[in-house]
């Protein structure tokens, strides 16, 4: 469905890449709101920010498995036997402390969950339509490719729930840093119908901002990693941020 030549190239140029409405059949957000999930609340406690780990809920692997342009994507990146590290949705909606200011993922995963390799792939997958309106991802393209001194320091942060998965996250970069970045590569702002796949590299510097919309705007971010590609220790993270089920996906 998907010719590589077209894609793989500017993937591994940019670090992202947007296939516009390329899947017909979406879940539903209720569907994927299965008992067991984790839930993420905004500043206020009780706005639902994020959910995480529905990915061993039987009818999402359903879906999965009959998307075969996810597969061929996926496979073409990083390989054929991979397991979802992360799987969750974001949601925006009108509240100040619904953003993600600007950061990278993979220093999340490098020195919380003990990989030494960047063999991740995030894949991004529309529930609705996203507009400038609704707080749509920003991307600094090439920033995968460069990276400031000063982020070596990083290895010393310490994990927090909060700063994993809530406004105040850890990783992120100060105004003057994104400046920088914004000025030397620009910014892609990933705008799409529901069922358009964003693909980007997780050492991308990517963020968004408020929404002038309420919960229009959610999107499931799925992170594949290679089952080849194995953490130095254990994480001390709960299994829906750091999924210690390295076995294939059966797809
Ligand atoms: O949902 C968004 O707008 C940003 C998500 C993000 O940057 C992340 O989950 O790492």
């Amino acid at each position: 469905m998907v010719n590589p030549t077209q894609w793989k190239s500017t993937f591994v140029a940019l670090g992202y890449d947007l296939f516009h409405e390329v899947l017909a059949e979406i879940p539903t957000f209720d569907f994927l709101l299965t008992p067991g999930v984790e839930k993420v609340y905004e500043q206020d406690g009780i706005t639902l920010r994020s959910i995480y780990g529905f990915h061993e809920n039987p009818t999402f692997l359903d879906w999965l498995n009959q998307q075969h342009i996810i597969k061929e994507i996926v496979t073409e990146i990083i390989g054929e036997e991979v397991y979802i590290h992360q799987s969750k949705v974001n949601l925006k909606n009108q509240q100040e402390s619904s953003v993600w200011p600007f950061h990278r993922d993979f220093p999340f995963w490098n020195v919380f969950d003990h990989f030494s390799h960047n063999h991740f792939l995030n894949v991004v997958i529309y529930l609705d339509d996203v507009v400038e309106d609704s707080g749509a991802l920003e991307l600094i393209p090439k920033s995968h490719l460069e990276f400031l001194a000063r982020e070596k320091a990083d290895k010393d942060i310490d994990y927090s729930l909060e700063g994993s998965a809530g406004s105040d996250l850890l990783f992120r970069f100060s105004e003057t840093e994104i400046a920088y970045f914004k000025e030397k590569y620009g910014t892609f702002t990933t705008v799409g119908k529901k069922g358009s796949i964003l693909l980007f590299n997780p050492d991308i510097i990517h963020g968004s901002g408020n929404s002038t919309l309420d919960f229009s705007r959610k999107i499931m971010i799925l992170t594949f990693n290679t089952c080849a590609n194995k953490p130095d220790a254990v994480s001390p993270r709960p299994n829906y941020l750091c999924n210690q089920n390295q076995s294939p996906l059966p797809w």
